[in-house]
């Protein structure tokens, strides 16, 4: 089985491709000597992402256990190749792909006992999400290693001061007691503009160069090199850690009625994705994800979702060095049953918004979290619940507003009297009075409306949008007609227009590409309304948001000349 990969789509099996239970991965890994003879070295072993419980063995002794699937986990596996003469490390991974009431995302698991009808023992795995439940190590397995005494972790966070940029750093060290920190932040020539030293401390840039978005600035995704250097006096002798952070300075802020990026006003005009592809399914691909960037850059998209869980870690470092910014989600989609906002479920959330935080925290990039996608925010639990959530995302990372998104009714919903910016999902003509585009203007400016007037928050249309099968054409149009995608498109565009000048501050097409899912008399091999295929071609409505999201960026970009954004070949904007 390759990894970084889905299992269920690279072989010919039908049972593997909807398997739900436990799966085995074993690889041997001859070592470096260094690495099992030099005590002073630590040996790690770390997983990017494992769908979704996921049991870990070194030489067969137990090493580490993982709930979730989107979050990277490690084990110190020093003591385990050290301990003899044996170089070689035999790496088991038990991954089980099960979903239950508590998971995120949660499930159910259906026994079905009529014996006429389904034979002994048979079961489904019942999911409330829209997307195939794929498994598998869908990110790299990797070994490293530090010196026994190492840099743990570090968090950065920016703020401006006029023209002077503030870099506050925190330094976390393992492993030992005596050690000295040396910082030094670099500008993009390989300059230093600023250093310190200590675990703590604050970093000061005059004229700093800010992180701006995409197409909002001349030079866009500004990026500082924080350079880490610890060195330590171990029994061992003197050993040295050194780690690189790129650093982007920028402030987030929010108002009643604007997202302000550097104290300007933001619009998202974007997509939402999923980590999906053929063959691959959810697994970790460059070639994908660099094409991706290229279509996100043509389309003049500024902003994504990471709709319906945290992606890739690489996928972040490319936002924060395209200026693409991001809406970091957590993997609580399907919230639906009273017994998914359970104390079990509500600690199981708590614990991946730390592991979601600790990894992203630092990523320019990430302007929001996004604790769920559509739960049933409406049942009484659910107030509690995002309460708490939110609360606690807050404190982990002040700097950043927390949302979820939303699809309940606005007099209902118990969850959003908590968000910094509401999100809306919405599927007008499309899953309610289909075939009706005449209808859309009217409710949507109803349900923009309503939700300002209960709350005076910012609201962003987090996803609207028609299956659509490419090439299939009808004028005038019908439903699943590539004509039909784009007349519902800019029948939203016409109220997003006018509200944008009020308090709506983004708009993210659902989807970005089509992508699969479960079976279902609903989906035709899978979900269509993406804006490209799942082969990454356009549908025409690829080109109608191109041209909005140049236009918008032309009207919202932070003025710094009097030349117009151009989606040309040859525009310095483009690829
Ligand atoms: C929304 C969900 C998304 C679905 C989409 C759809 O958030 O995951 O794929 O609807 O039905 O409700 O296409």
């Amino acid at each position: 089985m390759p990894v970084p990969s889905s299992f269920n789509d690279v072989g010919q099996d039908r049972q593997l491709r909807s398997f739900v239970g436990w799966v085995w991965y074993e690889r041997e890994a001859t070592l470096p000597q260094r690495w099992t003879q030099d005590l002073g070295t630590r040996v790690v072993l770390r997983i990017g992402s494992a769908h979704y419980y996921a049991i870990v063995w070194v030489n067969g002794v137990h090493v580490a256990e993982h709930e979730g699937g989107h979050l990277p986990f490690e084990a110190d596996i020093s003591k385990l190749v050290q301990s003899g003469p044996l170089a070689s490390c035999r790496i088991t991974i038990a991954i089980n792909n099960t979903l239950t009431p508590h998971t995120l995302p949660p499930g159910t698991i259906l026994y079905q006992t009529d014996t006429s009808k389904y034979p002994k023992g048979y079961f489904v795995q019942n999911i409330n999400f829209d997307f195939f439940n794929y498994a598998g190590l869908h990110r790299p397995v990797l070994l490293y290693t530090t010196p026994t005494t190492y840099i743990d972790d570090i968090t950065v966070s920016t703020s401006v001061d006029q023209d002077t940029g503030l870099v506050d750093y925190q330094i976390f060290v393992e492993g030992g007691e005596h050690f000295q920190l040396e910082v030094r932040l670099l500008d993009e020539e390989g300059k230093v503009v600023a250093q310190g030293t200590g675990g703590r401390g604050q970093l000061q840039v005059p004229n700093a160069h800010l992180w701006w978005p995409y197409l909002m600035h001349e030079h866009p995704a500004y990026l500082y090199s924080l350079e880490v250097r610890l060195t330590a006096q171990t029994a061992a002798g003197s050993v040295s850690d050194f780690y690189t952070l790129p650093v982007g300075i920028r402030t987030v802020a929010v108002t009643e009625h604007q997202f302000l990026i550097n104290g300007k006003p933001f619009y998202f005009h974007g997509v939402n994705k999923h980590e999906d592809a053929d063959i691959r399914g959810k697994g970790f691909d460059w070639p994908l994800l660099v094409k991706d960037f290229n279509l996100l850059r043509w389309l003049g998209a500024n902003a994504f979702r990471t709709s319906h869980y945290p992606y890739a870690e690489e996928v972040m470092q490319l936002c924060d060095r395209y200026g693409i910014v991001v809406i970091d989600e957590s993997p609580g989609v399907g919230i639906v049953l009273v017994e998914s906002y359970s104390n079990v479920s509500l600690q199981h959330h708590l614990e991946v918004m730390e592991e979601l935080v600790r990894r992203d925290k630092n990523h320019p990039a990430v302007v929001m979290w996004s604790v769920a996608n559509e739960p049933t925010s409406f049942l009484k639990p659910a107030g509690y619940y995002f309460k708490t959530l939110i609360a606690h995302t807050k404190a982990l990372d002040p700097s950043r507003p927390v949302t979820f998104v939303t699809n309940s009714n606005y007099e209902a919903d118990l969850g959003v009297p908590y968000v910094d910016v509401i999100c809306v999902n919405s599927y007008y003509s499309w899953y309610h009075d289909y075939g009706h585009m005449e209808v859309i203007q009217l409710q949507l400016a109803t349900q923009f409306e309503n939700w300002y007037k209960t709350y005076q928050k910012p609201i962003i249309q987090s996803e609207y949008g028609a299956d659509t099968i490419a090439g299939f054409h009808q004028d005038p149009p019908l439903m699943f007609s590539e004509e039909y995608q784009k007349g519902l498109l800019e029948q939203y565009h016409l109220v997003l227009d006018q509200k944008r000048k009020e308090y709506v501050v983004g708009e993210l097409i659902w989807n970005f590409a089509d992508f699969m899912t479960n079976q279902s008399p609903q989906r035709v091999m899978g979900n269509k309304k993406g804006i490209f295929t799942r082969q990454r071609q356009p549908k025409g409505a690829a080109f109608l948001l191109r041209e909005r999201y140049w236009k918008l960026a032309n009207e919202t970009r932070y003025p710094w000349s009097a030349v117009k954004l151009q989606c040309l070949e040859n525009s310095p904007f483009t690829l």
